[in-house]
C-alpha cells in the first residue's frame, strides 16, 4: 500500500438509501439507534522519521473503541490527531474508525442488524460481551474458554445471542488480522489505541498483531480504560504495549513523539507508563493538575462523516461530539455518592464562551451536520448566558444533546428549550439525580434544597420528569 495518507472516501461507494440493500444490510442501516455503537474505534498512528514523508497516526477504532457509537465521531482521536499535527513537527496522524471497518466487514458476513451493534456496543457493557468476542483474537484461539462463556453466560443470555456471540468470537480474529495488517502496510512509526467501554480486548488484540508484523512500530494506548491504576495493570500486563499514557492525551501524547523523533528519552513524561532495560513496567505518577481550559483543544474529525457515508449504516443520523468543559463544578463541593464520571480529574475547567461558540459553528460549517452530542458532566451554567443565546440567534438550527443537573430553573430551562436542546439528567442513568445521594439522607437534603428555594420563590422543576424536549 503506498505510504500516503489514507484517504477518506467521499463518494459513496455502497449502496445508496434508494438502492436495494441486501436483506441483512438494509436490517442494519434502518432501524437507527441514537445510541448505535461500534465495536472499535481506534487508533492513531504517526510517522516520525526525518528521513521520509510525514506520516502520522492513525486511530483504528478495532481496538480502541471497540464498543462506541457509529453515529459519533472519537473525540479523543479528534483531539489527539489536532495535537500531532499541530505540535509535532513534520508528523501528521491520520486515524482509522475501525468501529466503521467492523461495522461493514461483519454485516457483509453475517446477519448482523443495527440492534446487535447496539448491544455488543452499549447494552452488554455490564456483562463484558463486546471485550469476550475479541478475546478470541487476543489469544490467538478462536474457541478461547468458550466452554466457560456458555456456561456462565446460558442464564443470562437468550439463545440468539449465545450463539450470535460465539460465532462472533470465532469470527474476529481474521477481522483484527487484516486491520493490522492494513496498518502495517502504511508503516507508520506510532500507533496509538483508545480504549474506553468494551474496546480493551479489540484494541490490545489488534495492537498485538501489530506488534507481530511490525516490531518496530511503537505502540501507545489510551483512554478512559487507562485512567490511573487501570493504565498501570494494562501496561504490566501486555508487554506488546510500548507506552501506555494516563489521563489528558493532548498535551502529553505530542511531547512523548517529539521525544521519539528527536532520540530523547521519554521517561520523565506525567503518567506515562514506560518499559524498564529488562521489559518490566514502570508507572510515573499522573499529572497533580489537569489542563486548564485553554489546552482543551477543539477536535478534528477529518474524514470521518466522508467515510461513514460510505459505509454500510449510512443511514445513521451522524451527531457532532463537542465538549466545552471537563470535570464537576458541583463535585468540586459536593461529589455524588454515587458518582465515578469525572475519571482521575474533578477540577471543573470550561471554556471561554466565544472559543466554545466558534468551535461549534466552525464544527457546524465543515461538516453540514447540525445534531450535536455535549459530551460535558455538567453544563457551565454561564453559557446559559453566553454561548446559547448566540446559538438561538445564530441561524443555525442546532440540536443540542446536553446532560444537565436536575435542579435546573424553570426560566434556565426555557432557555435551553429555545436552542433545541434534548435534556438529560446528568449522572448517565435515570435513576440517578446528580446532588442528590439515593439514601434518606439524600432524599433530605433534596427536599431542603426545594423548600429553600421555594422560600426564594424559585420554582425548582420536578427532578426527572423533564419532558425529552422543551417545546419553543
Ligand atoms: C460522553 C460519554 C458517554 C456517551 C458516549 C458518547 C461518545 N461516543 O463518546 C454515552 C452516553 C453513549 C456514554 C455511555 C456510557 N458511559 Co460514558 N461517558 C461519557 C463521558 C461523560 C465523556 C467522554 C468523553 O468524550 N470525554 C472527553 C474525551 C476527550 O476524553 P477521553 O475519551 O478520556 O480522552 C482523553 C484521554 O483519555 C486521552 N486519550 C484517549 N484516548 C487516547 C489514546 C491515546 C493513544 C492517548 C495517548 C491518549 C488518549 O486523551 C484524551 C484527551 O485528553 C465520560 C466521562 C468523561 N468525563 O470522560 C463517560 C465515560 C466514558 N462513560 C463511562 C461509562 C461507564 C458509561 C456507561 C456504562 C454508563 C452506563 N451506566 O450506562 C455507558 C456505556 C457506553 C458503552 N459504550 O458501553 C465511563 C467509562 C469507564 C471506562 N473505563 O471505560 C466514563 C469514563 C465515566 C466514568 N468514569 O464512569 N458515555
Ligand atoms: S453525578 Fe454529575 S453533578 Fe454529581 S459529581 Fe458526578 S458529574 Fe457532578
Amino acid at each position: 500500500m503506498p505510504a500516503g495518507p489514507v484517504r477518506a472516501a467521499t463518494a459513496r461507494t455502497g449502496p445508496t438509501p434508494a438502492s436495494p440493500l441486501p436483506d441483512h444490510r438494509r436490517r442494519f442501516a434502518l432501524p437507527h439507534h441514537p445510541a448505535a455503537v461500534s465495536r472499535c474505534r481506534t487508533t492513531v498512528a504517526a510517522s516520525l522519521s526525518p528521513h521520509r514523508p510525514p506520516r502520522s497516526l492513525c486511530a483504528c477504532p478495532s481496538g480502541q473503541h471497540a464498543l462506541v457509537p457509529i453515529d459519533l465521531p472519537s473525540l479523543a482521536l479528534g483531539i489527539l490527531k489536532r495535537s500531532v499535527d499541530e505540535r509535532v513537527p513534520g508528523a501528521e496522524a491520520r486515524v482509522l474508525h475501525a468501529n466503521l471497518e467492523f461495522t461493514d466487514w461483519i454485516t457483509a458476513r453475517t446477519e448482523f442488524t443495527a440492534e446487535d451493534y447496539e448491544y455488543y456496543s452499549l447494552s452488554s457493557y455490564f456483562m463484558g460481551c463486546g471485550d469476550w468476542v475479541f478475546s478470541s483474537a487476543l489469544y490467538d484461539d478462536p474457541q478461547w474458554r468458550e466452554a466457560e462463556f456458555t456456561a456462565g453466560m446460558k442464564s443470562r443470555l437468550r439463545g440468539s445471542r449465545l450463539r450470535m456471540s460465539v460465532e462472533l468470537h470465532r469470527l474476529v480474529p481474521e477481522f483484527v488480522a487484516q486491520i493490522a495488517q492494513r496498518i502495517a502496510d502504511e508503516a507508520p512509526d506510532v500507533v496509538g489505541f483508545t480504549s474506553t467501554f468494551q474496546q480493551n480486548t479489540a484494541a490490545l488484540a489488534a495492537a498485538r498483531q501489530l506488534k507481530r508484523l511490525a516490531p518496530q512500530t511503537t505502540i501507545v494506548m489510551g483512554g478512559a480504560n487507562c485512567d490511573a491504576e487501570q493504565g498501570a495493570a494494562l501496561h504490566r500486563c501486555f508487554p506488546f504495549v510500548d507506552y501506555v499514557i494516563r489521563g489528558e492525551g493532548e498535551d502529553v501524547f505530542p511531547r512523548l513523539l517529539n521525544a521519539l523523533k528527536d532520540g530523547q528519552d521519554p521517561s520523565g513524561l506525567p503518567g506515562l507508563c514506560h518499559r524498564t532495560p529488562d521489559g518490566g513496567s514502570t508507572a510515573n505518577p499522573m499529572a497533580t493538575a489537569p489542563l486548564p481550559p485553554a489546552a482543551i483543544l477543539p477536535p478534528d474529525y477529518s474524514g470521518y462523516f466522508e467515510r461513514l457515508a460510505s459505509s454500510v449504516p449510512q443511514l445513521v443520523e451522524p451527531k457532532l461530539v463537542i465538549e466545552g468543559a471537563r470535570g464537576c463544578w458541583w463535585g468540586e463541593k459536593h461529589h455524588c455518592t454515587f458518582c465515578g464520571l469525572n475519571g482521575s480529574f474533578m477540577q471543573f475547567r470550561s471554556k471561554s464562551p466565544d472559543t466554545f461558540f466558534d468551535e461549534i459553528m466552525e464544527l457546524a460549517r465543515r461538516h453540514r451536520v447540525l445534531d450535536m452530542y455535549l459530551v460535558d458532566n455538567i453544563l457551565d451554567m454561564g453559557y446559559l448566558t453566553t454561548v446559547l443565546p448566540r446559538i438561538i440567534d445564530s441561524g443555525y438550527d442546532l440540536r443540542l444533546h446536553i446532560e444537565i443537573k436536575a435542579n435546573m430553573r424553570r426560566s434556565q430551562l426555557s432557555r435551553l428549550g429555545r436552542s433545541r436542546t434534548d435534556l438529560r439528567p446528568a449522572g448517565h442513568r435515570e435513576p440517578q439525580r446528580p446532588g442528590a445521594e439515593p439514601d434518606g439522607q439524600g432524599r433530605q437534603r433534596l427536599s431542603e434544597r426545594a423548600d429553600a428555594a421555594g422560600r426564594r420563590g424559585d420554582r425548582p422543576l420536578g427532578l426527572l420528569e423533564l419532558p425529552a424536549r422543551i417545546p419553543r
